[in-house]
């Protein structure tokens, strides 16, 4: 019998290009936490032991499997306590939770815009990425317009709105540089989960892709020294003294306004597409709109999140968190609406045995290797 070797590093399985991959990959190098990214295309894989056709995943020394960076992250937070990445005031704490899933969420949209449309990003992604997946880089063309249809042109972009999700990447630099002319971090002298959330897009997308990134070195040098400091800043080395700073100034405005208007508003929704079983729906937001964007699932869970955090917090903070948006809009109204649940809490309990691939219906074979699940 083979013993495994419990101290041996954990496996990241994921690729050096991937959104999601890049934010992960940041806190495992800020934690100092053993591994080795294992760099492949390989989704089935990954399905046949989580059940998620997702990157990144990681696997434990003990062969246990993590998905989904966020309670991932989380898990992991709990094994690696020291100099923890949420604030230990329950205000920031949520203010950190919220940036991260506006992070993760809402900049995926114009992520995609910027490495699918501008044709030399579009080239050099599609061919390196069908290179990795296939070993056939001619088909970059294909996996392009596979990008640019699922998320951009059949999710709620038309000719009218494309350039405000093209802008949407100017929106974020125009607050992280204001952000980082004061401080090291979004929200202090260290790295918090907000840092994480925004690093997805800014790493392995505006920083890395040809288009985006030239004019991240042009019009956003803060952020661009930022992006390798974080990818460079080890927890031990900045020491245990955190110093945590509430959102303060105007460059934070704009950000609390579409936060309140736009990202809120939308998450609301699309937990009432997935409730009322619609596909899709038309979301008119303040500040930016979609047109017959998609219900997705995992955004009704993201919502519940949010909605138990703010309901969790002490009267307090939770007045110092309304104080914040105050001036933009009432958040509350949505954090204390009737909760719509998306059932997905045990999906994202975590760590998990290996399913074996016994998930995996005898009735169709075929097509579970190749090809995401883009919906989950
Ligand atoms: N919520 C998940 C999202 C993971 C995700 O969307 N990963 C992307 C790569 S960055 C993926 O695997 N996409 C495959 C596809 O949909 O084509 C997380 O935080 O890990």
């Amino acid at each position: 019998m083979t013993q495994k070797n419990l101290n041996a590093p954990y496996r990241l399985h994921g690729v050096n290009i991937s959104y999601f991959t890049g934010k992960l990959e940041a806190y495992m190098r800020y934690k100092d936490i053993s591994h080795e990214l294992v760099d492949g295309y390989d989704l089935g894989k990954i399905f046949f032991h989580t059940g998620i056709k997702k990157m990144p995943a990681v696997e434990t020394p003990q062969g246990q499997w993590l998905y989904d960076t966020t309670p991932t992250i989380q898990w992991f937070e709990t094994v690696y306590p020291d100099t923890p990445i949420t604030p230990k005031n329950k205000a920031l704490a949520f203010v950190s939770l919220l940036l991260e899933d506006y992070g993760d969420e809402w900049l995926w949209r114009p992520a995609m815009w910027w490495r699918w449309m501008p044709p030399v990003s579009r080239r050099a992604l599609g061919t390196r990425i069908m290179k990795g997946a296939l070993g056939a880089p001619a088909l970059w063309w294909y996996f392009a317009q596979r990008q640019s249809r699922e998320w951009l042109w059949g999710d709620g972009m038309t000719k009218d709105n494309s350039d405000a999700v093209r802008d949407m990447y100017f929106e974020e630099l125009e607050f992280l540089e204001a952000v980082f002319v004061n401080q090291a971090f979004i929200l202090g002298s260290h790295p918090s989960a907000a840092d994480f959330g925004y690093f997805a897009s800014m790493f392995r997308h505006f920083g890395n892709d040809p288009d985006p990134a030239e004019i991240m070195r042009a019009r956003a040098p803060h952020t661009y020294a930022w992006l390798a400091r974080l990818w460079n800043t080890k927890a031990q080395a900045l020491g245990a003294k955190q110093h945590w700073v509430f959102p303060k100034g105007r460059h934070w405005t704009p950000l609390l306004d579409r936060i309140a208007n736009d990202y809120l508003p939308y998450l609301k929704a699309n937990a009432e597409a997935f409730r009322d079983e619609e596909k899709r729906f038309d979301f008119v937001g303040k500040n930016h709109s979609f047109r017959r964007t998609k219900t997705t699932f995992y955004r009704v869970w993201c919502l519940e999140i949010l909605q138990r955090h703010y309901r969790a917090m002490g009267a307090h903070d939770k007045a110092r968190i309304d104080g914040l948006f105050a001036p933009v809009g009432r958040i509350s109204k949505i954090l204390n609406a009737r909760q719509i649940s998306a059932g997905m809490d045990d999906l994202f309990a975590m760590p998990k045995p290996s399913l074996k691939g016994t998930h995996i219906s005898l009735s169709s074979p075929r097509g579970w290797r190749l090809g995401a699940q883009p919906r989950n």
